[in-house]
Order: structure tokens, then C-alpha cells, then sequence
């Protein structure tokens, strides 16, 4: 509760021009940051580890939505999209997902290009304008099939975007193919692919690489790998895997060594937090993200990366409700329709997972945003008018006391 001499110091603030959240926010002891935020200075690391620390959130949010204000405005970002992974075969046995099998079990699967091709054809009635498609890193697939798969999906949908295929599996495609990665990227480019999306990052950490995912290629080879796409006229995305062993010391390396390349490149369209799903895993025993840490990753996303435009809140692995929070965290993008997502998918009721257009636009005209609807490269599609829901339309013909 304020105190009342803290009531006196705030009324005296508002006289001499200082609002009510530059107050809160001395009284959190941010000021620093804010007026960086506020100059468009750059943030340290320390910064970063201090917005971590902090346990007012609220205060976070403030800064970093008014960032995300000075780029974005309210618009919020969403994309009618279906994603499509082409096999759940890995040989990387990572510990924290539940996605990937062995060949040997009978869960195993891989897409033929007509298989891919009629998954689509189940949607060929819902407009859509990207495809996000990636899979396990399975070595039996040549490295024709990648091709194939990138030709069937344009063939059957030419207008849309293709965001397809992680560094780490455009590490196995190059392997395969016994190609340097700017050739193999400029042959899947040819074939089809418009952007890259940005998993299997993790997080940029040589102790979690081997404690959680040693089998995979490491940070180095992740950031070399998008270097080489941007350098190739392939933008990409780029996530943090968060809320399982890490330490906030690397999540603040993670965040500025991909502000680092990004200085370099600018190929990066947009970060995406992920927040951990431990049901069907191997460490399973763990507890966890938990809403506040969404918001928060959400938040010194938005603050530490100062050159990647967009910062997602991926309503599957966020949930709906902290989505609609997250667009005031910083967030200007959610993601989009889905349809079928199985990386984190429930595989006891094997539920769809998808949200319809209308169920986008609600949940953003809720949230108090302007949807804007956009393709895998960001371009603008539309700009619908939110309508917002009945308990927040105000009724002038009504008074209170009628
Ligand atoms: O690389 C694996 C992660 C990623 C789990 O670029 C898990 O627009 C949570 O990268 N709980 C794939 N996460 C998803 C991804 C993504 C998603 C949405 C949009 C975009 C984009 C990219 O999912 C993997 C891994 O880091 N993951 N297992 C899990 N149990």
C-alpha cells in the first residue's frame, strides 16, 4: 500500500511534470534502464540480467511496452498458417521434447511428398498465407526428398510463403548432400523455401548443450548456419528455449549474441520465446515455466533485443490468455491458425490444435490491439477493424442508472 508521504511525493511529481510511472518506476530503482529505453540506448548485459531479477514485472512490462509501442504502435502481427512436420524421426534425443521417435517405434513416421501435399489439400478450403514446416533430423532422408517435399507443397499451393526447415536440420540437409551450406541453401531457395523459421536454438549454453541436447550442433554452428541464410537473401526467426535447467546468465548471452548478428546481418524478422513444455519428456520431473516467466522472457526479449523487429508470443506453447497479456509485455506477434501442432501436441487425446480467424481477431480486439494480418515475411495481407466483444462495447444509449 502507498503510504501517505509516498501519496505527497507522487502528487508532487504530477505537478512539476513527472507522471505517475516515471515515480513507480524510480521506486522499483529502474530509472536507469527506462531512460535508456527512452534515449534508444542500447542495454547491457547487466541490464539484461537486472530486468530478469527485478520482481516488480509490471514495471518490466511498462518499459518494454513502450518499445514495442515505438515500433509496432497496437498493431499485433498473426498469420493464417498451417504447420506440417514431414517426420518425427530424430536422432538427437534431446531431453526436453516429447516430439521425436526412434525408427524402431511404432509411433515413427515420415511424410512422402504426396503425403505432405494431401495434409495440405485437408485445408484447401481456409486461405492461407504460410506454411511453417520442420521435422526431426532423421539421416535415412536424401537429400532429394527435401527438395521434393519444398516442390510438392508450391505445387499445391503456389502463393504461399514457405518458412521451412531449422539450422539444425539444414545441417543434416547439408551433410547429406555433401554441399557447403550457402549451395544447399540457394538449392532449397530455388525449390521453393522464402524464410527460415527459428528452432533448435535452445539455449546458447555449452553446459545445457550437454546436459539436455549434446548430439545437436552447437550455438556457434546455429548462429554461423543463419549467418550464411541471411547472407543468402533468407531471412529467419530465431527462439530461446526457456524454463528447464538453464540460467539467466544464458539467456542473456543467448539474447546478445543474437543482437550481435543481427547487427551484422539484419536477417532476422522475429524472436520467439519458447516456453517449455516438460509433459512427455524425459525430465519430465521438472517443473516448469510459469506464466510470470512468460510474461517476463516476453519483456526482456523486447528490451535486450533492440534490432529484431518482432518479438512472438506463440499462443500454443503461451497459451490464448497469457498471449493477450503478452501484447502489452512487448509482444506484437502471435503466431497464427496452426491447424495441427504436434511438437508439444497432447498425445493421449491427440487434440488439434488451431484457432480460426475469427478467434485471432477476438482475442486481439480483447487484448485492446489493431490486427494485422501478415504473410511468413512479414508483408501486410489486410488490416481487419477489430470489433470488439459485448462486455466492452459501450452502450451511450444506456446510462448506468437506467
Ligand atoms: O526447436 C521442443 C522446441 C522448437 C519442446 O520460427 C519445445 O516462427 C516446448 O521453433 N516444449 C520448434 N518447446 C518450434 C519452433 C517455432 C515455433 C513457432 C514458431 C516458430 C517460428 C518456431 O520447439 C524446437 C525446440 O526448441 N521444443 N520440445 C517442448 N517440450
Amino acid at each position: 500500500m502507498t503510504t501517505f508521504s509516498e501519496t505527497v511525493l507522487i502528487n508532487a511529481d504530477i505537478l512539476m511534470g513527472v507522471t505517475l510511472f516515471d515515480t513507480l518506476i524510480a521506486k522499483a530503482g529502474l530509472t536507469d534502464i527506462y531512460e535508456k529505453v527512452i534515449h534508444e540506448e542500447r542495454l547491457s548485459s547487466d541490464d539484461g540480467l537486472r530486468l530478469y531479477q527485478h520482481p516488480d514485472l509490471s514495471a518490466i512490462g511498462y518499459i518494454a511496452n513502450l518499445q514495442r509501442e515505438r515500433l509496432h504502435g497496437d498493431k499485433v502481427y498473426f498469420v493464417r498458417n498451417q504447420h506440417l512436420n514431414y517426420t518425427n524421426i530424430c536422432n538427437k534425443g534431446c531431453l526436453f521434447c516429447s516430439f521425436y521417435a526412434l525408427p524402431k517405434d511404432p509411433e515413427a513416421y515420415v511424410l512422402s511428398p504426396e503425403q505432405i501435399q494431401e495434409r495440405m489439400r485437408a485445408y484447401a478450403d481456409i486461405p492461407i498465407s504460410e506454411i511453417h514446416m520442420v521435422g526431426g533430423v532423421n539421416p535415412k532422408l536424401p537429400y532429394e526428398y527435401y527438395i521434393d517435399i519444398v516442390k510438392a507443397i508450391k505445387e499445391v499451393r503456389p502463393d504461399v510463403s514457405l518458412k521451412a526447415f531449422t539450422m539444425i536440420e539444414l545441417e543434416q540437409i547439408r551433410r547429406i548432400g555433401k554441399k557447403p551450406m550457402d549451395e544447399t541453401l540457394r538449392d532449397l531457395k530455388k525449390a521453393g523455401i522464402d524464410a527460415l523459421p527459428g528452432g533448435g536454438a535452445e539455449v546458447f549454453s555449452e553446459r545445457v548443450h550437454e546436459e539436455l541436447f549434446h548430439a545437436k550442433s552447437d550455438s556457434d554452428k546455429w548462429l554461423e548456419t543463419a549467418r550464411t541464410a541471411h547472407q543468402v537473401g533468407l531471412p529467419s526467426n530465431a527462439t530461446m528455449l526457456y524454463g528447464h535447467v538453464e540460467q539467466t546468465e544464458e539467456k542473456v548471452y543467448h539474447l546478445t549474441r543474437l543482437r550481435e548478428l543481427q547487427d551484422e546481418t539484419n536477417g532476422f524478422m522475429a524472436f520467439i520465446p519458447l516456453s517449455w513444455h516438460p509433459e512427455q519428456t524425459a525430465i519430465d520431473h521438472l517443473p516448469g515455466p510459469t506464466g510470470q516467466m512468460d510474461l517476463r522472457e516476453i519483456a526482456v526479449a523486447r528490451l535486450m533485443l533492440d534490432n529484431i523487429p518482432h518479438i512472438k508470443s506463440f499462443w500454443i506453447m503461451n497459451t490464448p490468455a497469457v498471449t493477450q497479456v503478452g501484447l502489452w509485455y512487448g509482444a506484437d506477434d502471435m503466431d497464427g491458425s496452426v491447424l495441427e501442432y504436434e511438437i508439444t501436441r497432447d498425445p493421449d487425446t491427440d487434440r488439434m490444435q488451431a484457432l480460426t480467424q475469427t478467434q485471432m481477431l477476438d482475442m486481439i480486439a480483447e487484448a485492446g490491439r489493431q490486427p494485422v494480418e501478415r504473410d511468413a515475411l512479414y508483408r501486410v495481407l489486410d488490416v481487419p477493424k477489430p470489433v470488439l466483444p459485448p462486455y466492452m462495447q459501450v452502450d451511450t444509449e444506456r446510462s448506468i442508472t437506467s
